[in-house]
């Protein structure tokens, strides 16, 4: 495994609410809102960032964003520069959809590298609405940071309840640096 100087952080509590460079948010394909920590997102950071989804859908990503893919907007009124979208795969029992959800995590932090990000806010990307178990949406988040090759020099992991966290902090115990 490679390693990298990325330092991770864990936090319990709203991902809208972190001070950071780039928050990433779990969008999903249209980048036009929806539930979740992308519906705390638009709501918290106002209309700019929907302004410059709709940007986007007007020009390159004209079908959306592609699941694994990760694309930035303003952060609005966030305390934040950036919000990096990104689309986790819905999960499934039949297929294994895991390289993608690793793929949101490695695009994730090659925008940010492009935008000069150094701090980056991630959700648990898939294991809301999308239904990943917690414990295996944590465990190919961390995996996947610490395998990617980045400048970015903290990622914080941002768990919304003490279930998620929990995970996380497993995972992270599991898998030192
Ligand atoms: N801060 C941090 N974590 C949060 C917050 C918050 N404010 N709100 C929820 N979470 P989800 P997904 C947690 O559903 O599974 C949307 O409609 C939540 O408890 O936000 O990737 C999109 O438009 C869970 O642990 O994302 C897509 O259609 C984690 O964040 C779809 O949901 C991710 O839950 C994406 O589903």
């Amino acid at each position: 495994m490679t390693t990298n100087k990325t330092a991770i952080t864990l936090v319990q509590g709203d991902i809208t609410r972190q001070s950071v460079d780039a928050i990433v948010n779990a969008a999903n394909s249209s980048l036009l809102g929806g539930g979740g920590v992308d519906g705390a997102i638009h709501r918290r950071g106002g209309p700019a960032i929907l302004a410059d989804c709709r940007r986007l859908r007007a020009g390159h990503y004209g079908k959306g964003l592609a699941t694994g893919r990760a694309v930035a907007t303003t952060a609005g009124e966030l305390d934040a520069r950036w919000v990096i979208h990104t689309v986790g795969p819905v999960h499934s029992a039949t297929e294994d959809r895991s390289a993608l959800l690793a793929s949101c995590y490695r695009e994730s932090l090659r925008v940010a590298d492009e935008l000069g990000a150094r701090t980056v806010a991630f959700p648990a990307v898939s294991a809301g609405i999308y239904g990943w178990p917690m414990d295996d949406a944590a465990r190919i988040a961390v995996q996947t940071v610490r395998a990617t090759e980045t400048d970015v020099e903290q990622v914080r992991f941002v768990l919304f309840d003490e279930r998620a966290y929990e995970a996380f902090a497993g995972e992270v115990a599991r898998q030192p640096e």
